[in-house]
């Protein structure tokens, strides 16, 4: 039985402004992944540079929190068995240039930093992702996972 995971997955601004959020977030439903917290905002400057934190001595830090704070993102904390990798398998690799046709990078991504979606790349990140975006009430987890 696979793992059921959480994984945290960001509609980045290229995508929102090309009236993509609709198709990607489609896409996770029609995966088995559940939506469990959703929501629309603008990144500020110190909450892209926060997000990317560990990127900030590489050399694209700039241009990556430029982009990042262009326009609205659509937030998600997913739910499922493998939502980690599932989410990673439906977005393809990051340089959404070497991304296969029908995944969501090859789709609507057009280089590495313009690459339409960002997911977790692991069950801690995940974890630490989705509690820089959604606090506990904002998180619908099924009704069967909450104690009697
Ligand atoms: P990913 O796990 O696919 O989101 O990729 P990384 O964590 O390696 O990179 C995070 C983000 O940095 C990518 F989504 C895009 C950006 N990036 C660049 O802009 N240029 C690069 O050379 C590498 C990454």
């Amino acid at each position: 039985m696979p793992d059921v995971e959480r994984t945290l997955s960001i509609v980045k601004p290229d995508a929102v402004a090309a009236g993509a959020a609709g198709d990607i977030l489609s896409r996770f439903e029609k995966a088995g992944l559940t939506i469990i917290a959703l929501k629309k905002m603008q990144l500020t400057q110190a909450q892209a540079q926060g997000f990317y934190a560990v990127h900030k001595e590489r050399p694209f830090f700039k241009d990556l929190v430029k982009f990042m704070t262009e326009g609205p993102i659509v937030v998600s904390a997913l739910e499922g068995p493998d939502a980690i990798a599932k989410n990673r398998e439906l977005m393809g690799p990051t340089d959404s240039t070497a991304a296969e046709a029908g995944t969501i990078r090859g789709d609507h991504g057009t280089d590495i930093e313009r690459n339409a979606a960002h997911g977790s790349d692991a069950p801690e990140t995940a974890r630490i992702e989705i509690s820089y975006f959604f606090n506990a009430t904002e998180i619908l987890a099924p009704v069967e996972a909450l104690p009697a």
